[in-house]
């Protein structure tokens, strides 16, 4: 283990590809088909290669995100690989044009491959960097399918695997629709399992504050986004109106917009995704953030950088498990028991399936 080893920036390299889903991804704001992924991977002079990928939800977006991430090597070549100074380099260098987006993706893509090639470095886990130890995370599994019977199948093959909670989306039509799926799948996992459910910004705050009267008595876990993810007001008022808890998050630009959102009281939980938050740095300053606040910090999507940053996330509750990515990976996110294993192998256990990349490549 070199802890004084020093990393120098040599190329950074950047490959979209459009990853066809065996599931489609269902949600109340559109169905995704394809996971589009940009796969980093961040050269150093010393021969450590950091990696990382980022996803843009939407294929349109694949190629300007993969030349935006490829065109930083021209601002970064020959710099130490110091995710601090990188960060506060990339931030002014976008200063202008704004850090949200994919300006903000870029960036947690680049942070994420450095973290990477740090722990790498020091030959140890990202966890492990972190000043943690690499653990099983307790994860929940999030649904892919909202249909009544669809679902309910569904959350019975992932009980199956052990998990003590299961996440449905929800609002693609009116309260009944939302209840039939809820009930399908309360049959289907029985008390015992903890159930919570998405309706992925869906609703007019009217219109939520309507129905989490009603979901009340259902005992679900969380109600996640029930409104726009920007308009923490409006989730204020839905979070007092509900006695059930209110979770948002994924969708927070960086440790700012997570504060705005925590002084407007918009959420009872802290929804964490690491590639919007800013990467690693970014995370670890919104951890802080969580336990300053006594919220509850699951993961969103990301499952095998996730489990490490919950190592060492002082309020840490669940990973997300919804395996995007698996397919280019050579070690696919693991399982045991509903907890998500996280990998003792140095850096942070991403590693790219050549043979599947190739064909996927845009
Ligand atoms: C979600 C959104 C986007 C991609 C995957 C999953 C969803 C979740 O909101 O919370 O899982
Ligand atoms: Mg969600």
């Amino acid at each position: 283990m070199d802890l004084h080893a020093r990393l120098t920036i040599r190329a950074i390299r950047a490959r979209g590809l459009n990853l066809t889903l065996l599931r489609p991804v269902e949600t109340a704001s559109g169905v995704m088909r394809s996971t589009p992924l940009v796969l980093i991977d961040l050269v150093t002079e010393e021969g450590i290669t950091g990696v990382s990928y980022v996803r843009c939800y939407t294929p349109t977006a694949l190629g300007p995100l993969a030349q935006l991430v490829a065109n930083l090597d021209s601002v970064l070549t020959g710099d130490a690989a110091v995710p601090a100074a990188v960060e506060r380099k990339l931030q002014r260098h976008f200063r202008l044009l704004g850090p949200q987006g994919l300006t903000g993706i870029a960036m947690a893509g680049i942070d994420m491959a450095l973290w990477d090639a740090r722990a790498k470095a020091c030959g140890v886990p990202l966890a492990t960097l972190l000043g943690g130890e690499p653990k099983p995370v307790p994860a929940y599994a999030s649904l892919r399918t909202m249909s009544p019977d669809g679902a309910a199948a569904e959350a019975e093959e992932l009980i199956a695997l052990g998990f003590g909670a299961i996440k449905v989306k929800i609002g693609r039509g009116d309260l009944a629709g939302d209840l039939a799926t809820i009930r399908a799948v309360r049959r289907a996992i029985g008390d015992g399992v903890r159930l919570m459910v998405d309706y992925n910004q869906s609703l007019s705050p009217a219109d939520a504050i309507d129905r989490v009267r009603v979901l009340d008595d259902e005992g679900l876990y969380w109600i996640e986004e029930p409104t726009l993810a920007d308009d923490f007001d409006g989730h204020a008022r839905i979070a007092a109106a509900a006695k059930t808890a209110i979770q948002l998050g994924e969708n927070w630009w960086g440790p700012h917009d997570m504060a705005k959102s925590i002084a407007a009281r918009a959420s009872d939980h802290a929804m964490l995704d690491v590639m919007k938050l800013g990467g690693v740095t970014g995370w670890l300053r919104a951890a802080a953030l969580a336990e300053a606040a006594s919220l509850p910090a699951s993961s969103h999507t990301f499952p095998e950088i996730s489990a490490h940053l919950l190592c060492v996330t002082p309020t840490a509750l669940y990973l997300e498990y919804l395996d995007h990515a698996g397919p280019v990976l050579t070690e696919p996110v693991r399982i045991e028991a509903g907890n998500v294993v996280t990998p003792d192998r140095p850096g942070n256990g991403l590693e790219w399936n050549e043979d599947v990349v190739q064909r996927f490549i845009a």
